[in-house]
């Protein structure tokens, strides 16, 4: 256990008035932007007997959520507003420094840092999965979220990261970056550019829609991987979905086919095995069968129709966020290994390429799950 960031994390636990002596804290290996740390404590459970709490706390990253204020805004009103509309379901709570008129759930260290806390929830997840049941329910899981907050009123939803998904935005400044070319790594990836703006067109046909008005906006998750859901861990019962920093206006298609590439994708997103990556359609049928379980009567022709494309697309838009932070020098996603942005942006694009194969089969499962979930 590193001390410094034990003392630190102690520190930041007394600010949000956590009881009971800190004792050690784990690193969780969740996500590629903030960190997160599970800081387990002691304390008397009101009988003289011990009892060991522990709370998940996170460092935002405010490189990436340049307002991280307003983003624990909205977190804060959709995990109340799931919970005073959910009662019974297993939720998310942030903590307090302070309450009444100047309640905030974050605190900014003197190093600039931002903090949260919130409620640890003892539960398993999954990285990648081949077990039907526990995607089935991951799908249920997100399609449920999103229908929780179709009646919130969207424009209470500050944009935390503005353009997050609109797919042209991300082709240009691409390509932008690539001309200006500030580390010298654009000869390398030539391969990778050339491909994606070879599919240029296609990809861009979500954002294009919503633009001409033919897909409605919703509330969405907007970062739907699977390891985002909390599983029981007995039962593989889906808990509760997790990481809120991008729910946002957006579209059915940016969740649908964000948990696709992710989850049935053969490897994982950033595995060099390139040949091996492409789509699993057992895992998307379990996948679109619980999520449309949940959403497919409140979905347009237009929305339906799209899914299948959805998951296209949204492999393609991460592939070139990958390599445009490749080519500025890894600046956004954590890195761990050498060339890590650019074996991602590899193995979506290898992903992206199967799915342009099995497209209508894809689509073919969709429109069945649909017509089963809409008599
Ligand atoms: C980031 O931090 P994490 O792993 O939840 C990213 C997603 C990407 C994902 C790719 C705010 O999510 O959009 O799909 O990495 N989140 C943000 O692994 O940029
Ligand atoms: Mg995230």
């Amino acid at each position: 256990m590193d001390q410094r960031m034990a003392r630190k994390l102690q520190q930041v636990g007394e600010a949000f008035h956590i009881q009971g002596p800190f004792f050690s804290y784990e690193e969780v290996s969740q996500g590629n932007v903030n960190r997160t740390y599970k800081a387990n404590y002691v304390r008397d459970d009101g009988t003289g007997m011990a009892q060991i709490k522990s709370y998940l706390v996170q460092r935002v990253n405010t490189y990436a959520f340049r307002n991280p204020i307003q983003l624990m805004d909205n977190i804060d009103l959709v995990t109340e507003y799931i919970r005073q509309k959910a009662p019974e379901k297993v939720s998310l709570h942030y903590h307090h420094t302070e309450e009444g008129e100047n309640r905030k759930t974050y605190l900014m260290d003197e190093e600039n840092s931002f903090w949260r806390i919130c409620n640890y929830v003892p539960s398993v997840t999954f990285d990648t999965v081949d077990d039907i049941h526990v995607v089935r329910n991951a799908g249920a899981a997100f399609g449920e979220f999103q229908m929780l907050l179709s009646d919130f009123d969207a424009s209470r939803l500050f944009y935390t990261i503005p353009d997050f998904h609109n797919t042209r935005k991300r082709y240009e400044t691409l390509l932008l970056d690539a001309q200006a070319d500030p580390c010298g790594r654009v000869a390398e990836v030539k391969e990778e550019l050339d491909w994606l703006i070879s599919v240029q067109e296609k990809a861009c046909q979500l954002t294009d829609m919503y633009n001409a008005g033919q897909l409605p906006l919703r509330v969405t998750h907007n970062d739907t991987k699977i390891n985002n859901v909390l599983f029981d861990e007995a039962t593989h019962e889906a808990l509760v979905v997790i990481d809120l920093d991008t729910v946002m206006p957006g579209l059915v298609g940016h969740d649908f086919g964000d948990a696709i590439r992710f989850a049935a994708n053969f490897v994982e997103e950033d595995s060099t095995n390139y040949d091996k990556a492409g789509i699993n359609l057992n895992i998307f049928w379990a996948f679109a069968e619980g999520f449309l379980k949940y959403t497919a009567k409140t979905l347009t022709e237009n929305e339906i129709a799209t899914l299948g494309l959805s998951c296209f697309v949204l492999a393609c838009e991460l592939a070139t966020r990958f390599l445009d932070d490749y080519i500025n020098g890894d600046k956004y996603f954590n890195v761990k290994k050498e060339k890590h942005n650019l074996i991602r942006t590899r193995c979506q694009i290898a992903l992206a390429k199967d799915m342009l194969e099995k497209m209508d089969a894809m689509q073919a499962i969709v429109n069945e799950c649909a017509r089963k979930y809409r008599e």
